[in-house]
């Protein structure tokens, strides 16, 4: 378990980052990454939060802490979160005057606090292929993800299988071949129409025959309340489960960032049904509402494994909580 966690970490940059003998490139590359996707969010919260400050600092009473709540409720974390973080600036600053650092530095600590979660890593079979069913709604990020997600996992020299299960849209397989081209690894398509569940089952089938790592199986996109296409990722679990007892090992969840609140409730209705493990969240470098990440990670039992920070191959990183908070605020 937990692999990519530790290759990737504010302190251990991406192996995608690492010289051709696999030596670590620098520090801070994850932070960067952050940093550069959270731009719009940071844009919003970090000029909202500095206007409620004057150069000799403000006091903090109830007109402050209410100005604060508001702001930070603006970039979707919800009214539990922003709660929460107005408590322990009141808890800290009551009746005293505080300057916009400190007050900063309160937040980044209470976001990095609320977002701490223990399986950030991608799931790792002891034995034989790992099979990760990625799932979502329309146009979340489900197929760019799996292309960086694959991307990431032959860069740091792991074999993988692609399986095009979206045989919904011929567009779909296509997709999915460019990337599975462009990274040089296996791929199991169908007609366009065949049963989803049979691709599934014969990308594991292809894994299996060649001793690969990881499987990757993309799923057309559904929304939790099409209750035949719910049933249909039930039988793509057990038809994957009975080639491969014990798989899919990891169901992925793409939430689409700049959904906000709506990403939440998809999100339920999904993590239930489909049985999730872990969350992806895309696009977050498109969104000024960053902050649905506190929520999504209130909420659900479910970790925020990846984050989606842009449409390249590379702009992906396991979410880290520390760098998360901190890139929130970074000038
Ligand atoms: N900016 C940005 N765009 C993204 C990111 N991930 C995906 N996209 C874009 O979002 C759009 C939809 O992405 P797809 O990967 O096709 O989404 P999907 O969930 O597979 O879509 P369907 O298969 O139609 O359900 C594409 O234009 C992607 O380039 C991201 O992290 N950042
Ligand atoms: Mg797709």
């Amino acid at each position: 378990m937990a692999f990519w966690r530790s290759k990737i970490t504010p302190s251990q940059p991406e192996s995608n980052d690492a010289t051709p003998s696999g030596e670590p490139a620098g520090t801070g590359r994850l932070f960067s990454k952050f940093s550069n996707g959270l731009q719009k969010t940071r844009r919003v919260l970090g000029t909202d939060i500095r206007d409620l400050f004057k150069s000799e600092g403000r006091l903090v009473d109830e007109e402050f802490l209410n100005e604060l709540f508001a702001r930070l409720i603006r970039t979707d974390m919800g009214t539990g979160p922003a709660n929460k973080i107005r408590d322990e600036v009141a808890r800290q600053y009551r009746g005293r005057v505080v300057h916009l650092e400190e007050v900063i530095a309160t937040i980044t600590d209470e976001v990095r606090e609320q977002l701490r979660q223990d399986h950030g890593g991608l799931a790792k079979s002891d034995s034989g292929p790992t099979v990760v069913l990625v799932v979502g709604v329309n146009g979340s990020g489900k197929t760019t993800s799996i292309g960086k997600l694959a991307n990431h996992l032959n860069s740091i020299g792991h074999s993988l299988v692609l399986g095009a299960g979206d045989t919904f849209r011929a567009a779909a397989v296509e997709q999915l071949t460019i990337w599975a081209g462009r990274i040089g690894c296996e791929i199991v398509t169908g007609k366009s129409g065949v049963d989803p569940a049979s691709i599934a089952y014969q990308s594991v089938d292809k894994a299996i025959e060649l001793g690969s790592d990881y499987v990757i199986i993309d799923t057309a996109g559904r929304l939790q309340t099409q209750s035949n296409l719910m049933q249909e990722l039930q039988k793509i679990r057990k038809v994957i489960d009975k080639r491969l007892p014990g798989a899919p090992h990891e169901v992925l969840l793409v939430l689409d960032a700049t959904a906000g609140q709506n990403a939440i409730s998809q999100a339920k209705g999904f993590s239930a049904a489909a049985g999730c493990t872990g969350i992806v969240l895309a696009k977050l470098d498109g969104s000024a509402k960053g902050g649905v990440v506190l929520p999504i990670h209130e909420q659900f039992q479910l970790p925020v494994k990846f984050v989606g920070l842009g449409e390249g191959l590379t702009d992906m990183a396991a979410f880290d909580p520390d760098s998360f908070a901190e890139a929130l605020f970074q000038n």
